[in-house]
């Protein structure tokens, strides 16, 4: 693979494909003016990619695109029908679009050291963390007694479905909602310690306590 590409954000790795990284980091001002120039429907948000002949932005066409540049490592489904790919694209957008807008109207609001903070109302983090324990308490029951979201492999939708419960159990999810919630945490724990996820994020930050419901302290653009 020749082709050269740069992924804007955090970090990223596709098997056998040269990535180049450009941090970006929207909620605390670091490069987000240009990265606007460059991907203007990107509304500051991070993942894009750019390539020999593309601007790629949003999450689900990024990770499709570098799935099927080296289908090697069979994330769109290992026995390649239409019907596992329609059920990847399924669980990714319901991971980026569902879950991970439920966790973050809870988790966001509460992080603190951002120079662009998203509004606090504690009545709207409360929604958040109402609406977030429903839908994990169903992600749960689908997780239970299987390994891999689709099929008998990992897919690229096990990946984004640990991420994302990753920032809930960075930011808000306890020892206590951890201990009561196996499936999910045999699942993640599946996630995690499979290489080329190892490779990436050697390690998961994972907070013991639920944080309270508090509006965190705000950095000055410019002091940090
Ligand atoms: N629709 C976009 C949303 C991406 C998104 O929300 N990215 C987050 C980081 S994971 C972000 O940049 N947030 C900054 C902000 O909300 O201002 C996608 O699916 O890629």
């Amino acid at each position: 693979m020749t082709a050269y590409f740069t992924v804007y954000g955090y970090d990223a790795a596709a098997e056998a494909i040269t990535l180049n990284k450009s941090l970006v980091v929207p909620r605390k001002d670091i490069s987000k003016a240009a990265y606007m120039e460059t991907f203007p429907l990107s509304q500051g948000k991070t993942p894009a990619l750019e390539g020999p002949d593309a601007k790629i932005t949003e999450t689900i066409a990024i990770a499709h695109f570098l799935s099927k540049l080296n289908p090697k490592s069979h994330l769109l489904g290992y026995d390649g029908t239409l019907t596992h790919e329609a059920l990847v694209l399924s669980y990714a957008s319901f991971a980026n679009q569902e879950l991970l807008q439920t966790l973050s109207r809870w988790f966001l609001p509460l992080i603190p050291g951002f120079t662009d903070p998203p509004p606090y109302i504690y009545d709207a983090v409360e929604a958040g963390k109402k609406a977030s324990l429903v839908l994990l308490d169903k992600l749960e029951g689908v997780l239970d007694g299987v390994e891999w979201l689709v099929g008998e492999s990992p897919t690229l939708v096990d990946i984004f479905v640990a991420v994302v419960l990753s920032r809930g159990l960075q930011w808000v999810l306890g020892r206590q909602w951890r201990e009561a919630h196996p499936a999910a945490m045999a699942h993640f724990e599946s996630v995690r310690s499979w290489k080329p996820v190892k490779e990436v994020i050697p390690e998961f930050t994972l907070i013991e306590v639920e944080p309270p419901n508090v509006q965190p302290t705000k950095v000055v653009s410019g002091m940090n």
